[in-house]
């Protein structure tokens, strides 16, 4: 069945970046986070995804008061530009006291700064009108595979979700998982691990995913699996579509570049799991390549979008009877074949 949605696309200011990589420096001349909002509408973007210091640079050399106010004005600038916050995350990768994770760090004085800094993230939230809370929970895990209690940091991502549900009784929290990278192994690497704690949680209802193409191929998942895990449980808060091309580093490569079916059944997934309905963004967590002139440079979103509005016109356009009964014969090569013929345009 088709669903009528129309939906609304999301990204992060760290999508039009400057080309720097761990090999070499930035390419492009930097674009300030307040310019950056006067593009997504012309882009057909409407919802802005922050890190907490993205919307307060330097947050954690700031009074409450200070952070406040900043915050407040960017508040006014998105109701301006008419944009809408989808989410905060805490960033909690980037500080000497995350060296060896935040929740999980065995250092009880680096647990509590990560802690510290999820209040302060939260009460950015707040103060810009957003009500989810995105956990990337980049260096919770290993390199060493004895260096940490793995039950123990089990548990203290529970604890941690238990208080930022008793902090703030109105926010949702998107776990986004990832199976690696920065850590060698991370502790949720899957939307099953996610899933598994938000039923765990003292308020399951406000835990839910957020679900990354290429963190699920880079655990060797299919992403549409994941989604659909996700939606059977009514766990998608939101997603963040791009494409990797095999087991390497996070590319990030715009939705659909490396595996068109595969992006073809993401899309399939979400239009039959009435993704979208209640206002959840298509977030688009592509990267902007090194290699690419002009600046700032913004084609990879515009592209991955333009590459997901043809691929819901090309999931509304199969013939659906035709699907059901292929399924109910059981000829799946011959399904198979359609899909393609479909996707090539016969
Ligand atoms: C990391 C990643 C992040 C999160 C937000 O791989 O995808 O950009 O989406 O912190
Ligand atoms: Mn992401």
């Amino acid at each position: 069945m088709s669903n009528p949605t129309a939906y609304r696309f999301s990204f992060g200011p760290w999508n039009i970046s400057e080309g720097g990589d761990p090999f070499g420096p930035e390419v492009r001349s930097a674009f300030p986070h307040e310019a950056k909002f006067a593009l997504y509408r012309p882009l057909g973007f409407e919802g802005v995804q922050f890190h907490d210091d993205d919307v307060v640079p330097g947050l954690d050399d700031l009074s409450p008061e200070a952070m406040l106010t900043k915050a407040g004005e960017v508040k006014a600038m998105l109701a301006n530009q008419g944009l809408i916050p989808e989410f905060v995350a805490p960033r909690l990768w980037f500080d000497p006291r995350t060296v060896d994770g935040g929740y999980t760090s065995n250092s009880a004085a680096d647990r509590e700064y990560a802690w510290d800094r999820t209040r302060k993230c939260i009460d950015i939230a707040r103060a810009i009108d957003c009500k989810a809370i995105v956990l990337w929970l980049a260096r919770e895990g290993t390199y060493f595979r004895e260096a940490k209690d793995a039950r123990l940091a089990y548990q203290r991502l529970l604890e941690t979700l238990n208080a930022m549900l008793d902090y703030a009784p109105d926010i949702e929290i998107w776990i986004e998982p990832k199976p690696n990278e920065p850590t060698d192994l991370a502790y949720v690497p899957t939307i099953g691990h996610a899933v598994a704690l938000a039923y765990a949680s003292k308020d399951p209802s406000r835990v839910k995913g957020l679900i990354e193409s290429a963190h699920a191929l880079l655990a060797g998942l299919d992403p549409s699996d994941e989604m659909a895990f996700a939606l059977a449980h009514d766990k998608l808060g939101s997603v963040h579509l791009n494409d990797q091309n095999g087991l390497k580093y996070d590319q990030d490569k715009n939705f659909g570049a490396a595996n068109l079916r595969a992006a073809f059944n993401q899309v399939r997934v979400l239009e039959e799991g009435g993704y979208g309905s209640r206002g959840e963004f298509i977030g688009l967590d592509v990267k902007a390549v090194r290699t690419q002139t002009g600046s700032p440079v913004t084609a990879h979103l515009t592209n991955s979008r333009e590459i997901f509005l043809r691929l819901v016109e090309k999931y509304r356009s199969m013939d659906h009877a035709l699907v059901v009964a292929l399924r109910e014969s059981r000829d799946y090569e011959a399904l198979e074949l359609y899909i393609i013929k479909h996707l090539l345009g016969d």
